[in-house]
């Protein structure tokens, strides 16, 4: 039988590219001259695609593939691909869940002590030659202090795990509370930022999500708050989060992702005390390729055994 015809949209790591040049008969948008040209060449016959942060997925372009099967995508998070709108067209959509769920909470927790504490800001000021006196004592602390996790999920439960260890009292907003934590449940953002010092965003993107992290929230979480973004950049209106800095309506930020990745505001690299890391709470090699193994398990497994490992939400398997 011949090999199904796969399109890779991204230059992934090895794992992805040989474990898919194996199996399939693939075709690497990445490496096109003129992309436009293979799409329109290949799209009919196209039953698979191993999908990644640079095309967005929505009905257009996945209308552009009539015999289109599967999209297998690199990231838990999938709000680059229209999941809904695929569903419609009874295409599964996959993700990559649970195995970076630990590296993604460590990063969480490094970047808020490294955001309370000032680390990166005090790594600087070594490294210029300036440690000549004490560096200043620094007005944040985790000591005592109360985490609101926005998007207890995986994630989120493994960052709360961590905080309790580090003696955080821990609470949470999710749309709908959980049975199985102890930890105080809000209906509301607004309620959790209120009642926090440290709220940290472990939430997808996507439309459901975007800029609810704005003015009013920070305006909740107070002048002695700090926001901690490991979700996704789109959760946050950036310009409110920059004036919020600037204005000290919150105290500080450590961000691993921005609205318009790789575009991070200027004014954000202005503002030594802020914290900034380019998208990397799950860069590993170990568990960056253990995210690429499951993108490719997804892809055989459909076409082996006629099942994915891990579907979305919104294409279930078995369908419903
Ligand atoms: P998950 O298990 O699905 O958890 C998502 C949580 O967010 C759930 O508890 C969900 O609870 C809550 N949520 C979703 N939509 C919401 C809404 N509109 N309002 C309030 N709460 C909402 O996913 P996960 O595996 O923990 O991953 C979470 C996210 O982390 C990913 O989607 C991705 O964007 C991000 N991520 C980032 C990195 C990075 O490199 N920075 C790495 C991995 C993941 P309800 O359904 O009850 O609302
Ligand atoms: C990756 C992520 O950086 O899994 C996610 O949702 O954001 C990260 O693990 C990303 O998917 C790779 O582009």
């Amino acid at each position: 039988m011949s090999k199904p015809e796969i399109l890779v949209t991204d230059r992934f790591i090895p794992v992805v590219l040989d474990g898919l040049n194996s199996a399939f008969v693939t075709h690497e948008l990445w490496k096109a001259d003129d992309p436009e040209a293979v799409l329109s060449s290949v799209a009919g016959n196209i039953r698979g695609i191993a999908a990644g942060h640079t095309i967005p997925f929505n009905a257009d372009f996945i209308d552009r593939f009539p015999n289109l099967e599967i999209i297998a995508n690199f990231g838990v998070g999938y709000d680059n691909i229209d999941a809904a709108y695929a569903a419609t067209r009874n295409i599964l959509v996959t993700n990559t869940p649970d195995v970076l769920t630990e590296e993604v909470a460590d990063t969480a927790i490094g970047l808020m002590i490294m955001t309370a504490r000032e680390l990166s800001a005090s790594e600087r000021w070594l490294r210029a030659g300036n440690w000549n006196g004490p560096y200043p004592l620094t007005r944040g602390t985790l000591r005592g202090k109360k985490l609101g996790i926005f998007g207890l999920g995986r994630i989120g439960k493994a960052i709360a795990r961590r905080a309790e260890a580090m003696l955080m009292e821990v609470s949470y907003h999710n749309r709908n509370p959980l049975a199985d934590v102890d930890y105080r449940y809000f209906a509301t953002l607004t309620e959790l930022a209120a009642h926090c010092d440290v709220l940290l965003c472990a939430a997808p993107g996507g439309p459901a999500t975007r800029h609810i992290i704005n003015t009013d929230i920070f305006k909740a979480l107070g002048p002695e708050g700090m926001f901690i973004n490991i979700g996704r950049g789109s959760t946050v209106d950036e310009t409110a989060l920059i004036e919020a800095l600037q204005n000290e309506t919150i105290m500080t930020a450590g961000l691993d992702v921005f609205e318009f990745e790789p575009k991070v505001p200027q004014a954000l690299i202005d503002m030594d005390h802020v914290v900034l890391l380019p998208h990397v709470a799950s860069a590993s090699q170990h568990t960056r390729d253990a995210m690429g193994q499951l993108q490719v398990d997804n892809l055989t497994h459909w076409f082996k055994n006629g099942a994915p490992i891990t579907p979305v939400a919104e294409t279930p398997w078995p369908r419903s």
